[in-house]
């Protein structure tokens, strides 16, 4: 009996040095990297549970990639499992970081530092529709995610703690 073997990637997002998911966005998972050595003999069919986490729903929980919409800052966990029409394979766990919006570098803390990380991006394209440094999420990095950042600054005057 041989077991399918399973594996995870991100998504093309994923290249970004920033870890976090953008909070409101549309995060979607992805096991199509996912195998069967002896393809059979069924084809891969797929299941998809929330193993920890803020409440969420999962569209397309038994598709090789379903969609959430992170609605709450938090560690959301899901386990992938696929099937071959007779075997499960092991679970294969991901993890998707959703800080507080403005949160750049995953601190905890929205201030002056996570503002620098915006401003170095100003007038470009953002990397997709997880990228933390578009405030707003209209696609691009510019004056107006700069100008909504001092309401989302969780520091007094927005300044950084002090190490
Ligand atoms: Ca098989
Ligand atoms: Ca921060
Ligand atoms: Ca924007």
């Amino acid at each position: 009996m041989e077991t399918p073997r399973l594996a995870l990637r991100w998504t093309l997002w994923a290249t970004l040095t920033l870890s976090g998911k953008r909070l409101g966005s549309v995060v979607t998972l992805n096991g199509t990297t996912s195998s069967d050595p002896d393809n059979g003999p069924g084809p891969l069919t797929f299941s998809w549970t929330k193993a920890s986490g803020p409440a969420v729903s999962l569209s397309g929980a038994t598709t090789a990639k379903p969609t959430f919409t992170p609605t709450v800052v938090g560690k959301y966990v899901f386990n992938l499992i696929v099937n071959d029409g007779l075997n499960n394979s092991v679970p294969a766990s991901v993890t998707i970081t959703v800080p507080k919006l403005g949160d750049i570098d995953l601190d905890g803390d929205v201030d002056l530092l996570d503002l620098a990380k915006i401003a170095v991006m100003a007038n470009k394209n953002a990397s997709g529709p997880n990228d933390l440094r578009d405030l707003n999420g209209d696609g691009k990095i510019n004056l107006p995610d700069l100008r909504m950042f001092p309401t989302l600054c969780t520091r007094p005057l927005c300044l950084p703690v002090k190490h």
